[in-house]
């Protein structure tokens, strides 16, 4: 480190009431979630130190009294006074926000997004907060409470220690439950271990009876990469493993596998990017440039594959990516994704290199790759081959129109809209509640195929609902649909808001994403909004979508006598409700099926629709972590 620490680098300093005033704005949320952000935030404290080559050993504990405690052996926060305000420097990144970063220049910091808001905010919303640092030849502590201090920075016994332990109990006022989940806390505390090898970090629970649990990994993400194909059979039996440090540092380590999905995790700064980004991006080039000019080279490319694509490199691959970088920038809505160009093509460009001085120093491994994207490649070709048939049979098949649809009569496709209902009474109830000028309806009976799990198109094509669907669209299916011959302007699926008719909704935009893509992406598609709650006080009647929307409407109600009624289904709806809530262009609402990251969304129904149960499970495990919590 070049440069360290002097006090007068404080500049902007702000004060925490904004941080009780509105702390979802810092940490996300105040529900479980949030309260393990507060543990997240002091672990990645510690972790940035031992990034930073400081520190090598870390200990969490869960207290009795439910706080925790994180101790570490780095530098120690700066005890020293500072000039202009006169208080010791930790009382200062304690206590002000966003003051922790001006202190130590030209470091790698886990800031960004969500992370990095800095321990003062973990002080703001604790009702104890202690922290004990041991710098400068001694030990020394200080007391907050709320944020504020309780007392001045004390000077204790002499100490040849450096390092920090920080205390803190959580505010009941702020946060809904204060408990918190020591395996949640073990599988956070476990990924930092590997993504910084050597580090040791330990977690207790005094609270509970689990045992306490030891990380050390001295060799990293390999051993990361070894847990995670645990039980996968692999293709390259030794990880492609790659590791380069100038102004920034990357480490990957890569299995190619039988499987059929693609598992990359990526991390910056020891931070899960679970939205990727520029540097995972980066190595999925590298890999398949290198793939490719390694097969190139040994003349492996069979006349009938033109070339290799970069999904056939993804099949089957399973790694990590990380990287350290001093001024990452995190996008996206819940700040997952890293954003800086600058790393892309330097991180390109070595990893091909590295990746095929790897392949062409292990020719048997590398044979056994370059083979298993072959049969990707294949398995694509194949696979379009047979789509392509049969959507021009689909497209080209002269269909009636069914039975089941109540056609409106306008022929101004631009005025129109279709109504696509599921059951022969929600289909009753609409028919009555329509415009029969402008509205048409579409009864489908049960549940549509789900094409993300059916192998043979040929099953789809004699799949009646989707014919009836085909016929009254009118604008035939994949590769030759024409979005200009659909027969109306907007196509609403109007299903039940519950459970059941989420899935027949998810069903048809499985079909429609897939197979006429055009719809969404000319923006033709809809989701009605029909209520689940119904909400009668006095002469006055109110509607609600879902759960939130009526608490709000009865908290408006202050007191007043009411009465909620909950609707089993649309069908169960009369038909001037039905009309007024959902139909009628005038009062109701709708939303617009909008795809803004197209490899996001391919992801997901793939994983959640999907014939492999292994993505689908955990992709649900991934986001019910906190959720299981609040039961
Ligand atoms: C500001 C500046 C320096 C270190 C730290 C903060 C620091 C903070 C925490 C929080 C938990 N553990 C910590 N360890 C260190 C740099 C000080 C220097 O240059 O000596």
């Amino acid at each position: 480190m070049a440069k360290t620490y002097t006090a007068k680098d404080i500049t902007v300093l702000e004060g925490l009431e904004p941080v009780r005033k509105r702390p979802a704005m810092y940490i996300g949320s105040t529900d479980v979630r949030g309260l393990h952000h507060l543990a997240w935030e002091v672990l990645d404290n510690a972790v940035d130190e031992a990034l930073n080559g400081f520190c090598t050993d870390i200990k969490m504990v869960i207290e009795n009294d439910g706080g925790i405690t994180v101790t570490d052996n780095g530098r120690g926060i700066p005890v020293d006074i500072h000039p202009k305000t006169k208080r010791p420097a930790i009382e200062t990144i304690l206590c002000t926000l966003h003051a922790g970063g001006k202190f130590d220049h030209g470091a790698y910091k886990s800031s960004g997004g969500l992370h990095g808001v800095g321990a003062s905010v973990v002080n703001a919303l604790s009702e104890v907060f202690i922290a004990t640092v041991w710098r400068d030849g001694y030990e020394w502590a200080q007391e907050f409470s709320r944020g504020k201090p309780k007392g001045n920075l004390k000077k204790g016994k002499p100490s040849k220690a450096h390092g920090t332990e920080i205390y803190f109990k959580p505010d009941s006022a702020i946060f809904s439950k204060t408990h918190y989940n020591f395996k949640t806390i073990v599988g956070v505390a476990e990924s930092k271990a590997f993504l910084n090898k050597g580090l040791k970090i330990t977690v207790a629970d005094k609270l509970g009876d689990e045992k306490a649990v030891t990380f050390k990994y001295e060799n990293g993400i390999k051993d990361y990469i070894a847990r995670i194909v645990q039980g996968v059979s692999l293709v390259n039996p030794e990880p492609f493993y790659f590791e380069k440090e100038d102004e920034f540092k990357v480490e990957c380590a890569m299995h190619w596998t039988t499987a059929t999905d693609t598992e990359i995790h990526s991390y910056a700064n020891s931070i899960n990017t679970t939205d990727g980004g520029t540097h995972e991006l980066a190595v999925r080039s590298g890999l398949t440039k290198a793939v490719r000019a390694y097969a190139e080279r040994k003349n492996l490319i069979p006349k009938n594959i033109k070339a290799i694509a970069p999904e056939d490199v993804y099949e089957g691959l399973y790694g990590i990516v990380s990287v350290l970088i001093k001024n990452p920038q995190f996008q996206g809505q819940t700040k997952e994704k890293l954003n800086n160009p600058e790393i892309s093509s330097p991180i390109e460009s070595s990893v091909k290199n590295g990746c095929e001085a790897y392949l062409l120093a292990n020719p048997t491994m590398a044979d056994a790759v370059v083979k298993r994207v072959l049969l990707a490649a294949e398995a694509r070709l194949a696979s379009r081959a047979a789509k392509d048939s049969v959507t021009r049979k689909l497209s080209s098949l002269k269909l009636n129109l069914p039975g089941k649809l109540a056609d409106c009569s306008s022929n101004k496709v631009e005025d129109t809209e279709l109504f696509i209902v599921e059951g022969d009474s929600a289909g009753g109830s609409a028919k009555m509640a329509r415009d029969r000028k402008t509205q048409a309806v579409l009864s489908l009976r049960g549940k549509i195929l789900n094409v993300e799990q059916v192998a043979s198109l040929e099953r789809i094509q004699a799949n009646n609902e989707i014919k009836n669907l085909l016929a009254t669209l009118g604008c035939g299916v994949g590769q030759h649909m024409d979005v200009n011959k659909l027969r109306y302007g907007r196509v609403i699926l109007m299903t039940d808001a519950d459970v059941d008719g989420a899935h027949i909704s998810v069903l048809l935009l499985t079909f429609i994403y897939r197979y006429m893509p055009e719809l969404i992406n000319k923006g033709h598609v809809f989701l009605a909004m029909p209520p689940l709650y119904r909400i009668e006080a006095g002469k006055e009647v109110f509607y609600a979508m879902d759960e939130m929307e009526k608490e709000k409407i009865l908290a408006k109600l202050n007191g007043r006598k009411y009465d909620v009624g909950r609707f089993k289904g649309l069908g169960e709806m009369n038909p001037e409700t039905l009309k007024e809530t959902t139909m009628n262009p005038k009062s109701r609402s709708l939303m617009k099926v909008q795809v803004l990251d197209h490899k996001a969304t391919n992801d997901v129904f793939e994983r959640l629709m999907g014939k492999d149960p292994k993505p689908r499970f955990l992709f649900i495990k991934e986001r019910a972590e906190f959720a299981e919590l609040d039961i």
